[in-house]
């Protein structure tokens, strides 16, 4: 293993959902660097998730699979993935569960244990966001959320903001870790001289880039108007990247404002890291985000970033020093601190070398990496289990 690791390998079972959304890239990100760890990192999920393209000799993905039949109209995924724990934790002799989105995840690692008396793994929930602030916290998931929250080992919050949240919208009564989003900074760089085939079409002009899965909270109309507000008779491009629900509406407010030359729309990208460095800045419209993954992938790739003052994003974004924050829903202020920053390449410059060093210093995957390895000790030893066996 090495240096810096615990002192023994763990055997874990990442639940997550294997989409280009935060929660399912950081899951990824940590299992995989667990793996490089020396640990043996077991995905469960309903397909691969996006970023674990490399094999790795201590990394395996065990698909669930929901049977359909004609009485199911909603398939019962929860159960399909208990099931699915069960068999894994049996056969590979899991330490612990680390679930990603409380629902249903970690109601799922629930189930599992109740189904399985007498053997201790450990349940670590970590809550990204959209589990706690949107879905779980309407009528219809709020009993089992909380629920799912309480029975879990231990349980993390991805920013302060989060933690609040949830205690607030739950009365979790629960303690909550917040651990925040991290990011490879040597695989998230500034550009340092490389090119974009990608890009190639604006190499020119002033980039302007948002990445999102263009879903209604993002507000990537905020963005469309922010940024023909900001570049009217200018030639700086406008890059969005994802694709989601909102495009449609996007794609129709671009031919509205008469964007259609100045807008790409690239669709989802896995290698991320390979196009936000060519940003100028990046924008980052959305009504709420609980951390903001994409802002601190920006800032590693030493890119400002302008977006909304919005759930963590201030844990994320110094304002005035790594990008600019302004109040939700004022696209003419969105609007204008993006002209002030494509106007003026030494503030972008500063404020993206700040961006880096806050991402290098206080956002490194490998600091995180510890942090998670003393929380599975820490589930671990609630079990009763202070070594492994
Ligand atoms: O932002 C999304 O829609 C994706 C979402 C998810 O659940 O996968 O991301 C959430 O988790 C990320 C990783 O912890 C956070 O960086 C995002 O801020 C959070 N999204 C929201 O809170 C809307």
């Amino acid at each position: 293993m090495n240096a810096g690791s615990t002192d023994f390998p763990l055997k874990i079972g990442i639940a997550c959902y294997p989409t280009h959304g935060g929660s399912g890239v950081l899951a990824t990100e940590l299992g995989v660097a667990l793996a490089e760890r020396g640990h043996e990192v077991h995905f469960l999920a309903y397909s691969k998730p996006p970023r674990l393209s490399r094999y790795h000799p201590r990394i395996f993905c065990h698909l669930v699979e929901v049977s359909e039949y004609p009485l199911f109209k909603y398939p019962p995924y929860d159960l399909a993935l208990a099931s699915k724990m069960i068999e894994v934790i049996g056969e590979r002799r899991l330490d612990l569960l680390h679930v990603h989105y409380a629902i249903p995840h970690s109601i799922s690692a629930y189930l599992a244990r109740q189904l399985m008396p007498g053997v201790r793994f450990g349940i670590v929930t970590t809550l990204h966001g959209t589990d706690i602030t949107l879905v779980g916290s309407g009528n219809a998931y709020r009993d089992v959320t909380r629920f799912g929250i309480e029975q879990s080992d231990e349980v993390i919050a991805v920013s302060e903001w989060l933690k609040k949240e949830t205690q607030r919208i739950f009365g979790a009564t629960k303690e909550i870790q917040v651990v925040p989003n991290f990011v490879d900074v040597t695989r998230f760089r500034p550009k340092e001289g490389r090119t974009s085939p990608l890009l190639c079409a604006c190499a020119d002009s002033p980039i302007v880039m948002h990445v999102s899965n263009f879903r209604p909270v993002k507000r990537l109309g905020d963005t469309v108007r922010a940024f023909a507000d900001a570049t009217a008779g200018t030639k700086a491009q406008l890059v969005l990247v994802g694709d989601g629900p909102e495009r449609a509406g996007a794609e129709a407010l671009v031919a509205e404002l008469k964007l259609e030359e100045r807008v790409q729309f690239l669709g989802i990208v896995d290698d991320v890291h390979d196009l936000l460095p060519f940003a100028d800045v990046l924008v980052v419209s959305s009504e709420s985000e609980s951390f903001g993954l994409a802002a601190l992938e920006a800032h590693a790739c030493g890119v400002p970033v302008v977006g909304y003052d919005s759930g963590g994003m201030r844990e994320v974004v110094e304002d005035n020093s790594t990008g600019f924050l302004v109040r939700f829903g004022d696209v003419p202020a969105l609007a204008a601190r993006l002209k002030t920053l494509l106007a003026d390449a030494t503030l972008r410059r500063d404020f993206g070398a700040r961006g880096r060093k806050r991402a290098v210093e206080q956002f490194d995957l490998a600091q995180v990496l510890t942090v998670h390895e003393r929380i599975y000790h820490a589930a671990l030893a609630r079990r009763g289990r202070g070594a492994v066996g």
